[in-house]
């Protein structure tokens, strides 16, 4: 919960602390699965979904529904499914055939904490859930359907699954700021972008605010994995819940090696300052959203 101090200075504190608890409770619910399911695997995908991560991306979808007058309730499985997708993807990327991590959000990584095998299948496991819960939980169903399709394919080969592929190709290999662009706005990118989108379509938004909507989810999308380069060389490493330094030490393309940090940070807040823009030009001056985008810049963790 939120100190008074802290929603004083962040007008956005109040607004994600409803959210997140509003979200881990539904997590919570869709993962009271069912006895088919194995015990340890069920509770290896509670361990990766409902660690305390930032939960950036539901409460994307929550505040895009509610910027165009709709409903947070209606908009929970979408929010809660777009959670599932990302602790999948968590999960997998700390496993020692991807980044070989052992600190994720302040805790021992999934395949440490159970085991490699249980990891990959925990992350199947949530990875399936989100279209379940996606399908029989979003009304009405011509909207679910629609849901399940942008959501794969911001998830699959051509959207994340596709920028993880490439970045993974091209760690040791010299690229360009084009390359690494149109890696992140799959990689990260396209999920932040999905977020909004359905938040916006679950809500009924017109072709007007889902174009705005859809300009600030790319913008803020690859401000966040500017940022991420960013505190990955400078970030600490009790606040990120991760080890921190390891882009560099890899001889990983990124953002600060390719641009430095000042131009990194100029860049960031360009992205910024035009989803802000986007949104309050199609008269979508959500101040929620707009606090979201500037905690983009500014997050330390
Ligand atoms: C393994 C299919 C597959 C995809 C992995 C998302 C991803 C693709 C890898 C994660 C590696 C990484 C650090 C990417 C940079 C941006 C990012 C997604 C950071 C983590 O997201 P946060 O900061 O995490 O929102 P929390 O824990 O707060 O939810």
């Amino acid at each position: 919960m939120a100190s008074m101090t802290e929603i004083e200075l962040n007008p956005l504190a109040e607004p994600l602390g409803r959210i997140r608890t509003f979200v881990d409770e539904q997590l919570d619910r869709y993962t009271q699965l069912p006895s088919d399911c194995p015990a340890r695997l069920a509770e290896a995908m509670r361990y990766g979904l409902l660690a305390p991560g930032k939960r950036l991306r539901p409460s994307l979808v929550i505040l895009a529904a509610e910027a165009v007058g709709g409903a947070a309730q209606a908009a929970l499985p979408a929010a809660c499914a777009v959670e599932m997708i990302h602790a999948y993807s968590l999960i997998h990327d700390d496993l020692p055939a991807m980044d070989d991590d052992d600190l994720r959000r302040g805790r021992p990584t999934c395949h440490k904490a159970f085991d490699e095998a249980t990891a990959i299948l925990a992350g199947d496991g949530l990875l399936t859930l989100a279209f379940d819960v996606l399908a029989r939980e979003v009304q009405p169903a011509a909207v679910a359907a629609q849901c399940c399709a942008e959501l794969a394919a911001a998830a699959g080969a051509c959207g994340m699954v596709g920028g993880q592929g490439d970045d993974l190709d091209c760690q040791f290999t010299a690229g360009t700021v084009e390359t690494l662009e149109h890696i992140h706005r799959r990689k990260t990118g396209a999920m932040i972008r999905v977020s909004v989108r359905l938040g916006a379509l679950v809500a009924g938004a017109t072709d007007q605010q889902m174009a705005a909507l859809e300009t600030y989810g790319a913008s803020i999308g690859l401000a966040f994995q500017i940022i991420d380069d960013l505190l990955d060389e400078a970030g600490d490493e009790q606040a990120m819940g991760k080890r921190v330094g390891k882009d560099r030490g890899r001889g990983k393309l990124t953002f600060p090696s390719l641009l430095g940090a000042e131009e990194s940070s100029r860049r960031a807040t360009a992205l910024v300052a035009a989803a802000c823009d986007a949104i309050a030009a199609a008269d979508l001056a959500d101040e929620h959203l707009a606090a979201l985008a500037r905690y983009v810049l500014e997050r330390n963790h």
